[in-house]
């Protein structure tokens, strides 16, 4: 049977929102950009003009357009609430950029409205889980052809940082990656969080702790460590090494072409996370354009409630910080309605 195209509204024409529609234009089959919104109309009528799309400088407009099948929401995590909740009232699908909101109360506002409407629609972009090296790492867990995991060290590097971007920013803008990650590797929630800081790089904007280790307690007992590094300088870099009982495996090392000349050899690395994770982005997309078609969200991404406890676990790894001591994370009890997403 020939499926009609899903109709994608974009709100947010940033840099991840024209990222977007880029990808949603040329790389994913079955979908075509009806409209684009952006409280500065100008980008976003840059970014739909090149994709025959009609522009808007609300949101709403978009979301209650009757001519959108499907959302992707690329604006700040700030306004994601009202627009989550709008979107769930007209029971459309939505693919929301991390995170789902900022904080852990809204985020379980956006979880009760999907769970009182009874049909799974949200997704939170947390594109790792779509990484050929990840899921590869997902699949040897769950086979348990390491044994029963007890670590991750895991390595966040990114070359520089956007001004404004605080220490703060580093726990819930970047960890929030290994919050979900960590969680979704070892089938487990956080439990604890604990933030410690070596002295900060001399390249670090003033203020920022830069870099800071980040320590992850699981409810399963599992440890993380995290080393965040935004000013690292020399390019963008995600690891991972699982350490189980009887093995351990790492991904994010480097692969690809190895280079010789210049009196030097070795490799190359870029510093954008839309490169690193492009394919990642790509595949997520498909699926969840494929799973909307269908009228369902995709089972190997991220749900509402995914979203929600990252949000919890980022608030403690806030707390840890600032108090300088170990913060527990806190959770309600995981409704039946997400058991199995
Ligand atoms: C950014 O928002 C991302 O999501 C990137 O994946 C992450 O590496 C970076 O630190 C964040 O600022």
């Amino acid at each position: 049977m020939q499926e009609q195209q899903l109709r994608v509204g974009l709100i947010g024409a940033g840099k991840m929102g024209a990222d977007h529609a880029l990808r949603l234009q040329e790389r994913i089959s079955g979908v075509r950009l009806a409209a684009v919104a952006d409280p500065d109309l100008d980008r976003a009528q840059q970014v739909a003009g090149s994709c025959g799309a009609r522009a808007a400088a609300d949101a709403f407009e978009v979301i209650d357009d009757s001519a959108v099948d499907a959302l992707v929401i690329a604006s700040p995590g700030a306004v994601h609430e009202p627009l989550l909740l709008a979107a769930v009232e007209r029971g459309v699908p939505v693919l929301c950029e991390k995170p789902l909101t900022p904080d852990a109360k809204s985020s379980l506002r956006v979880v009760e409205a999907e769970e009182a409407r009874g049909k799974h629609l949200l997704q939170v972009g947390f594109m790792r889980r779509f990484d050929a090296e990840y899921a590869e790492l997902k699949r040897l867990l769950d086979a348990g052809d390491l044994g029963t995991p007890l670590m991750l060290h895991c390595v966040h590097r990114n070359a520089a940082t956007p001004p404004g971007f605080t220490s703060e920013m580093m726990i819930y803008d970047s960890v929030v990656h290994e919050f979900d990650t960590a969680r979704w590797l070892l089938d487990s929630e956080i439990a604890a969080v604990e933030v410690r800081a070596p002295r900060s790089s001399s390249e670090a904007p003033e203020g920022l702790l830069d870099p800071q280790l980040v320590t992850i307690e699981t409810t399963s007992g599992a440890l993380v460590d995290v080393e965040i590094f935004v000013n690292c300088g020399f390019g963008y870099q995600v690891r991972c090494e699982a350490v189980g009982e009887r093995g351990t495996a790492l991904i994010g090392a480097e692969g690809g072409p190895l280079v010789h000349g210049g009196g030097r050899w070795g490799g190359f690395i870029s510093d954008d996370f839309r490169d690193r994770f492009g394919a990642a982005f790509d595949r997520e997309f498909q699926r969840w354009a494929d799973a909307a078609r269908q009228g369902r969200t995709d089972p190997a991404a991220a749900s509402a409630w995914d979203g929600y406890a990252a949000a919890a676990a980022c608030e403690a790894g806030v707390r840890a910080q600032k108090d300088e001591a170990r913060a527990e994370v806190e959770l309600v009890e995981r409704p039946d309605f997400y058991t199995h997403t």
